[in-house]
């Protein structure tokens, strides 16, 4: 709860006023479904004396995930990294790949960790996701593949992505990370290019504590992952892929199990809390706040603000107010990937084709939502970005 009223500037912590709260307000505060129903799950665990490599838990929530999104194959993994590094690896992905910079540097990481080369390409000013034509301008002969991210949970330009891919013979997959239960043309994400890549940690709508998970339809490029996610073992004594240890533990799974039940009241939660911000800060100028698609599913799960230059505020000085009230606002993903290192070094003039990152970058503040996110905490923030500005 709120612990102040705020009028004027004089109100606000950064002017010497107490913060408005007492703890700390996240953005990635996570979200829990029936505690109960996780807990007896946990005795079931123990029970079984079963605790990670592909246990009946483990089963059950790929079974549930599968069926939930309308794809034949969800393999479960320990988190969305390594979910993507098993993907990029068993899709054969070398050389070089096409990503974009303005997403988690888990994307990019992902393609270095093995030996790849990301290579940024620039996104929509409007959509933060790839550009198509931008994605042309980066293809070379090294180029093997294509990632495309679904930012915010709102579809990557599937459909033209695929056709370059086509064109081009690439492979494309997608990091899903932020779209458990989006959907594009009104068809689940999952469902799109060579496979899908989700993560579900703790941070995210629907967590699983740690956890991640990539969906196909194809077969064989399914059991490829599962041999992968086991060290490539193919049965006792005998590996026929290079592998890694990728499982998902059976106690993730339960707190999946149980939050994918929640998961519509979480849904509708967030899309309360969206409306309420989208209300509560369209007074304010140089404010604008990313909107969903009303004829696609989205979780809504981030409530993303860009900072105009018609607002009287920097994007800096909102943040530092919003921090010393205690609510800490993001600025992901800011500065972008190829700014980090080892990208940074790699590729010092990248900036140079990415001016829509750049700028993008500049503006994005990520606000809390949630379950724990009230009406009169979106009131209050509201207040502080209105006093501040
Ligand atoms: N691709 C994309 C597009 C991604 O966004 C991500 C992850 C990945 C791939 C990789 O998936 P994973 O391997 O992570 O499954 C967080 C998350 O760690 C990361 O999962 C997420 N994206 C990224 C967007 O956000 P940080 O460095 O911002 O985390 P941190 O520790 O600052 O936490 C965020 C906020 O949440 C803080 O205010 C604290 C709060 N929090 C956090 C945790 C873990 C809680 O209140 N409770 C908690 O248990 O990266």
């Amino acid at each position: 709860m709120p612990l102040k009223t705020i009028r004027s500037k004089a109100d606000l912590a950064i002017n010497g006023a107490p913060p408005a709260f007492d703890q700390p307000l996240h953005v990635g505060r996570p979200n829990i479904g029936d505690r109960e129903a996780f807990l007896r799950r946990v005795g079931q665990i123990l029970d079984n004396q079963w605790l990670t490599n592909n246990g009946p838990m483990v089963q059950e929530f790929e079974r549930r995930i599968a069926e939930y999104l309308g794809v034949k194959h969800c393999v479960a993994m320990c988190n969305g990294t390594i979910a993507l590094e098993i993907a990029i690896r068993a899709l054969g992905l070398a050389g070089e790949v096409i990503v974009p910079s303005w997403t988690f540097v888990a994307t990019a990481h992902a393609l270095y960790w093995q030996g790849i080369t990301p290579v940024f390409a620039d996104i929509g000013p409007a959509t933060h996701n790839l550009d198509p034509d931008a994605v042309r301008r980066m293809i070379t002969p090294r180029t093997t593949g294509i990632i495309g991210v679904h930012l915010w949970g709102r579809a990557a330009p599937i459909d033209e992505l695929q056709a370059i891919a086509d064109e081009h013979g690439l492979k494309l997959m997608f990091d899903a990370a932020h779209a458990f239960g989006s959907t594009h043309h009104g068809q689940n994400i999952g469902r799109f290019g060579a496979c899908e890549v989700f993560s579900f940690h703790a941070t995210k709508a629907f967590n699983t504590f740690e956890g991640g998970a990539v969906t196909t339809d194809d077969d064989e490029l399914a059991e490829t992952m599962r041999l992968m996610r086991n060290f490539g073992f193919k049965g006792y004594d005998n590996v026929i892929h290079p592998g890694t240890n990728g499982k998902m533990i059976e106690v993730c799974a339960a707190m999946g199990l149980a939050n994918l039940d929640a998961f519509d009241d979480i849904v509708a939660v967030n899309t309360r809390n969206h409306h309420a911000y989208r209300e509560a800060l369209k007074d304010i100028p140089g404010i604008s706040l990313l909107s969903y698609d009303p004829n696609e599913r989205n979780s809504h799960h981030y409530v993303v603000i860009e900072v105009g230059d018609d607002c009287p505020a920097s994007r800096d000085e909102i943040i530092a107010a919003l921090h010393a009230e205690n609510i800490l606002a993001r600025k992901y993903f800011w500065p972008g990937s190829h700014m980090m290192q080892p990208y940074r070094d790699l590729f010092p003039h990248a900036g140079l084709m990415l001016e829509h990152t750049r700028e993008v970058a500049g503006k994005v503040i990520v606000l809390p939502n949630g379950m724990d996110v009230s009406d009169k905490a979106i009131g209050t923030i509201h207040a502080i970005i209105r006093s501040v500005s």
